[in-house]
């Protein structure tokens, strides 16, 4: 058939951690001469979220942006949770857009690509349309085994009792799974997993941001039926690479310093830590003797975090940090500083596309998960070797201080690992194989592509 016939929709969630990879799909696509409908629910959280699709439209104008209006809801506030978790609801409750949308499209959908939080709420409609319908899975494989997993896990007072066992999978442990979902009764995290998470099943096939030489055994284990029966078939088509390419003005500083000298510090687009906590971090970082650039964060969406760099770090502490660092209190395009010869180590919270960037670019990583998924994916980089996880330190929600002395410890030694650092390059070797033309992620897609042909 004529490839230009291809057409699909892509319907991506709230949030950078869920546009990015979105946008990256939606590059690489384009790149396999599909046909991309983007569809963007508005107003975004972020601002950033609002900057990268702007960027969209400059970049790839062959791709067609459409909006989703999004209507404010009564009786949730935005305050009252999770305010990325409030707009997954705000996008599942004005779904019935959707059905005039796609079927307005010319040519008419070969497929739909949805983000994992909307499985519940989109498989009925493009079932309904007769359209095949995979989810994007934006996270680990991992992390996909929890989530379809999660719904056969509750007791009666919708409690867990135990972490995940999966025949050949070394097991979650409970410790591991995202706080939320220990809890007992409901909260928005543990309705979104349960739902989607179930409904999985129905969906045409899963694509997963992954790649079969760092988690060949779990996708093995999804395909097999060992995880859940009646699931599709997982698709492990990652690491998609970055597909930004605006430079970033603001990391002239870095280009200033000595190769593999810097040390990053970022913990993700979400992640909003104690004052007492980022003031001990930062004590950390000064005393560990390496240079570092360090992305502040004390609220979770970026248009609300106006306080000044002074008044979170206090003027003691912020004159020490510019000694050898650089902090910053904005955005920063995180794969433009990973990919930057200066960079040689990454302290992270975790979050898959942060990995996913550093493994790309074979940056070690000391691992400090924060929340959700981002255990099960710490454990992941310690199985691979990509990095360090101190397993002692630990979630947001615990509130416990991790102290200075002990960041300083673990970031000297990241920093002068020489079979971490050669490990990481190993990854980011393998990573590019699966990528390349005769990788096995990229069979994966064409083959993907192909079916959507028929
Ligand atoms: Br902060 C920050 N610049 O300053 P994750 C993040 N990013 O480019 P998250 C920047 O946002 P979830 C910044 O490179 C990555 O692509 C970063 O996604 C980029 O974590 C993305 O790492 C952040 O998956 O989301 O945002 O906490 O909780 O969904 O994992």
């Amino acid at each position: 058939g004529d490839q230009s016939f291809v057409h699909v929709a892509l319907l991506p969630s709230a949030g950078m951690g869920h546009l990015t990879p979105f946008l990256r799909l939606a590059a690489l696509l384009t790149a396999h001469n599909v046909r991309v409908t983007f569809i963007t629910p508005i107003p975004t959280v972020s601002l950033a979220e609002s900057q990268s699709l702007s960027q969209l439209s400059t970049t790839f104008p062959q791709i067609t942006q459409k909006h989703l209006h999004l209507l404010p809801l009564d009786e949730l506030s935005a305050n009252s949770e999770d305010p990325f978790y409030y707009h997954f609801e705000l996008i599942r409750r004005s779904s019935h857009l959707l059905p005039p949308l796609l079927s307005s499209l010319s040519p008419p959908l070969s497929a739909m690509i949805t983000d994992m939080s909307f499985s519940s709420t989109v498989i009925p409609i493009t079932d309904s349309l007769g359209l095949p319908n995979y989810i994007f899975f934006t996270s680990s494989a991992k992390m996909l085994t929890l989530y379809v997993s999660f719904h056969t896990m509750l007791g009666p007072h919708r409690e867990i009792k135990d972490g995940l066992e999966v025949s050949g999978l070394e097991p979650i442990p409970k410790a591991w799974i995202p706080p939320p979902l220990l809890k007992d009764g409901n909260n928005l995290l543990k309705s979104f997993f349960t739902e989607n998470g179930k409904k999985m099943t129905e969906s045409t096939g899963i694509l997963i941001n992954t790649f079969e030489s760092i988690e060949h055994e779990t996708v093995a284990a999804l395909n097999e039926g060992r995880v859940l029966k009646g699931l599709p078939s997982a698709i492990a088509f990652g690491p998609l690479p970055p597909c930004n390419s605006e430079t970033d003005h603001q990391l002239a500083w870095l280009d200033d310093q000595p190769t593999g000298s810097v040390f990053y510090v970022s913990f993700g687009s979400r992640t909003a830590m104690s004052r007492e906590q980022v003031r001990e971090l930062g004590e950390g970082l000064v005393r560990s003797g390496c240079r570092f650039l360090w992305v502040v964060k004390d609220k979770k969406v970026d248009m609300e975090d106006d306080e000044k760099l002074t008044e979170v770090l206090g003027q003691g502490l912020l004159e020490r940090v510019k000694e050898k660092g650089l902090a910053v209190k904005k955005w920063l395009n995180q794969e433009q500083v990973l990919r930057h010869p200066a960079i040689a180590g990454f302290l992270s919270h975790c979050g898959w596309n942060s990995l996913s960037e550093a493994l790309w670019n074979g940056v070690p990583v000391l691992a400090w998960p924060q929340h959700g998924d981002q255990k099960i994916n710490a454990d992941l980089v310690e199985r691979i070797g990509l990095g360090v996880w101190v397993k002692s330190w630990g979630w947001s929600e615990e509130e416990m201080v991790v102290k200075a002395e002990d960041i300083a410890a673990r970031v000297k030694e990241i920093m002068g690992n020489d079979s971490l650092r050669l490990q990481a390059l190993h990854i980011k070797e393998e990573a590019r194989l699966a990528v390349g033309d005769t990788g096995s992620s990229t069979k994966r897609l064409t083959a993907l592509i192909e079916t959507w042909k028929e």
